[in-house]
């Protein structure tokens, strides 16, 4: 039914849906969507709405393409310091995995976000949330991870909450207090486990502050085991889980997420068949993060015509962080997944959007249609495949973030 009025309209648009039953990215050409406070009440054909209608604010789009708001559903972008030195070092020949060993990687950035308090944590933190914002990104995932004690990686995880707050966007937070080992327990991952599960995740739990729980499962990261006892501490707290899975080799991690019920799997360019499988029908979304993928010159391409065949669900993120990502460009990784993935674009985009919200369990959002949450971008585009086809495209012309037309950061 449509509502006697609407509190914005808006109008001379295009509007690419996203809804999975209405053709080539939900497409309505000469579309209009009325919004009610913070919800879409209505998404049609201009020519279909009511004459009599009444709008307390009409916003014309010129002709632009409007989206769902975009949904970045994998980012470590609470941090302090960066890693540019490593970057060097990289170039000259060093891995990733070479510099782990020797105490740097993501220890060296434990080591700085310890050291920061809140609020110059959140100072380093902001730009790259204002980057995304401004790209007409409206839900952002923020792991912890680099505290790696229960008092630090609660820290990440309320400066996370509190950047959401201050810029508009809705932050969900994910504990990924097993993402390596801390000197503390050099040598002794098993302890280390042991106090997350016992420590980290019940304090996390108490203190409402994380939305979900990840492991990084790697040779370099956490066994199997370990991540299964990690998952097991999650579920007995009502927490889901997520998992860094297969990013550098195959650890069966595919499996273990979807053994979990896990909302996503996150890389996977070493995941086997039947981890897919088990993906599938776990209805595990296969998180792909080309940003990581380019920074590593990775050569092995994650299965998608796996994911396809069997109808696994692909987002794409940043992977924003300082060490194998340090991208703050959604729409750039639009075009990465294409070009380096071969997605298609409306793949790419289905990826920040509708099954980037599911990896994230949240089913209010990710598409427009009536009774989903008002998040919206505007784009001074002709076709929707412009924005996975430029690489780093031009910024939304206006977002609407839960029914109000965000100022811009
Ligand atoms: N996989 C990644 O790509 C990031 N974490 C992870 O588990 C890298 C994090 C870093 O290098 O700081
Ligand atoms: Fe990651």
């Amino acid at each position: 039914m449509t509502p006697a009025r609407f509190d914005l309209l808006l109008v001379d648009a295009h509007v690419a849906t996203m809804r999975a039953d209405a053709g080539a990215y939900g497409a309505i050409r000469d579309g209009a969507v009325g919004i009610v406070g913070d919800t879409i009440a209505w998404v049609g054909r201009r020519g279909d709405l009511p004459r009599d209608v009444a709008a307390a604010t009409t916003l014309a789009c010129d002709g632009a393409w409007l989206t769902p708001g975009l949904v970045d559903c994998h980012t470590h972008l609470v941090y302090a310091g960066n890693r540019s030195a490593e970057f060097e070092r990289r170039l000259l020949g060093a891995t990733y995995a070479d510099i782990a060993r020797e105490g740097g990687g993501i220890a060296a950035t434990v080591r700085a976000t310890r050291a920061a308090d809140e609020a110059a944590l959140a100072a380093q933190s902001r730009p790259r949330m204002a980057a995304l914002a401004a790209e007409g990104v409206t839900t952002i995932e923020v792991k912890s991870g680099y505290g790696l004690c229960t008092a630090d990686e609660l820290k990440q995880l309320r400066v996370a909450r509190k950047l959401g707050g201050e810029l508009g966007v809705t932050v969900r937070t994910t504990l990924l207090a097993a993402h390596a080992v801390p000197p503390e327990f050099a040598d002794r991952a098993d302890d280390y486990v042991a106090y997350v599960c016992d420590d980290t995740i019940p304090a996390a739990a108490r203190a409402g502050v994380a939305d979900a729980v990840d492991a990084f499962c790697e040779t370099i990261g956490f066994t199997p085991a370990q991540t299964r006892r990690v998952f097991a501490s999650a579920r007995a707290h009502g927490l889901r889980v997520k998992l860094h899975a297969d990013q550098l080799s195959d650890t069966n991690g595919g499996a273990i997420a979807a053994e979990a019920s896990a909302l996503s799997a996150d890389h996977l360019e070493y995941t086997n068949d039947a981890g897919v499988a088990a993906m599938a029908k776990a209805g595990t979304v296969a998180v792909l993060l080309p940003g990581a993928f380019y920074a590593l010159r990775e050569t092995q391409v994650p299965p998608v015509a796996a994911f396809r065949r069997e109808g696994v669900p692909i987002a794409v993120s940043t992977d924003c962080n300082p060490g194998t990502s340090p991208a703050t460009s959604l729409l750039l990784m639009l075009n990465m997944a294409c070009t380096l993935f071969r997605l298609t674009p409306e793949e790419a985009l289905m990826g920040a959007t509708v099954h980037a919200a599911r990896a994230l369990g949240l089913n209010d959002r990710g598409a427009l249609a009536p009774g989903l949450r008002a998040d919206l971008a505007c784009w001074t585009i002709a076709e929707p495949a412009e924005l996975a086809y430029r690489i780093g495209g031009a910024p939304p012309t206006h977002v609407v973030r839960g029914g109000r037309v965000a100022e811009r950061h």
